[in-house]
């Protein structure tokens, strides 16, 4: 199968450095020799790591309480056409983030290329302990990493081309195919706009309720059978026990388990066209550079993989005890 990858050194979409320094991090720890030698992926794109300099202004206050707003809209309008080229080709696409901005222009990309080569509409699962669904106006802290979602439903809207205007229908996704899972902490307005959407979220709550194989088996049954789905992936959504180098770790998440499960779950629906990985911040190191090897390694299990899962063997011998 072939995999277009996209690694994005980025962080303009929140305000921590060394989000931008995850892609190599990732790479360095073996992870796309990984993807080669052990899972048997085609390679495209997987060369550079983008860092987008050309496209940072000089001067870049804030617009609508935006942070970072022109770099943030240029660089994701760069990645978008990044990852519509992959896409279109027919690859399954990967974008080692970056902060989670970035997954506007990646899901952009993909709904475009999708709908160009399939005619259909795609399905994303956001697995993250946020939302990322404020508007510039619900948002408390401004940073465009916590509004990705808003601005590819079309919740939130710009004409200007310079702050997300160059966004068009072909790139917006629907809230109706749209589901989160891992939800704990999620800020007011954020909520008021999932209930007044309608919009699938499986919280931590409904993942201790029902156990995470039925939660998929929920999600996936809302998505559709047969629908191309993008997997945004936001580090956080797993415990700091398992990730916690990343900017703003929430206690009480997904085990490294519980994880791997919801990849390998989309993975096996044989519907998925891409894949995110974001927000892990090699240079947020607790406890001297353990957590750091901890999340990075934590990272590189999570890419599009399955395992033989036949169990044959196994339940003819349990069956003969
Ligand atoms: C918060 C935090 N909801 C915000 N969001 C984060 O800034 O809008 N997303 N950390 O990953
Ligand atoms: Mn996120
Ligand atoms: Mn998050
Ligand atoms: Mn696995």
């Amino acid at each position: 199968e072939d995999l277009g990858v996209v690694a994005v050194g980025f962080s303009g979409g929140q305000g921590k450095p060394g989000v931008d320094a995850a892609p190599t991090a990732l790479i360095e720890s073996g992870l796309l020799d990984q993807l080669r030698d052990e899972l048997g992926y085609n390679l495209h794109g997987h060369d550079t790591v983008h860092s987008y300099s050309d496209l940072h202004p000089a001067q870049d206050p804030p617009h609508r309480g935006m942070k970072n707003p022109r770099a943030v809209s240029a660089v994701t309008r760069r990645i978008a056409e990044q990852v519509y080229n992959q896409a279109k080709e027919g690859r399954l696409v990967l974008t080692l983030g970056g902060d989670h901005s970035v997954a506007i222009g990646t899901i952009a990309g993909s709904a475009k290329a999708i709908r160009e080569r399939l005619g259909r509409e795609i399905a994303v699962i956001w697995v993250d302990a946020h939302a990322d669904i404020n508007t510039p106006e619900t948002s408390g802290s401004g940073n465009i990493h916590g509004m990705p979602v808003s601005f590819l439903t079309g919740l939130a809207r710009e004409d200007n081309e310079e702050f997300f205007g160059w966004l068009k229908d072909e790139h917006r996704i629907s809230v109706k195919k749209l589901v989160y899972i891992g939800l704990r902490d999620v800020d007011a307005g954020e909520k008021r706009i999932l209930r007044e959407n309608g919009i699938k979220a499986f919280s931590m709550f409904d993942i201790d309720r029902h156990g995470i194989g039925r939660v998929m088996e929920m999600a996936l049954a809302h998505i559709g059978s047969d629908t191309p789905i993008h997997l945004s992936f936001d580090v956080d959504a797993l415990d700091p026990m398992w990730a916690p180098s990343t900017g703003t770790p929430v206690r009480g998440g997904l085990t490294l388990r519980e994880g791997d499960y919801i990849c390998e779950v989309v993975h096996q629906t044989g519907s998925l066209v891409a894949v995110d990985l974001v927000e892990v911040n090699p240079r947020l190191a607790p406890e001297n550079d353990i957590g750091a090897h901890e999340t990075v390694r934590a990272g590189l299990h999570l890419p599009p993989h399955s395992h033989n899962h036949s169990g044959s063997t196994a339940t003819a011998m349990a069956s003969t005890v």
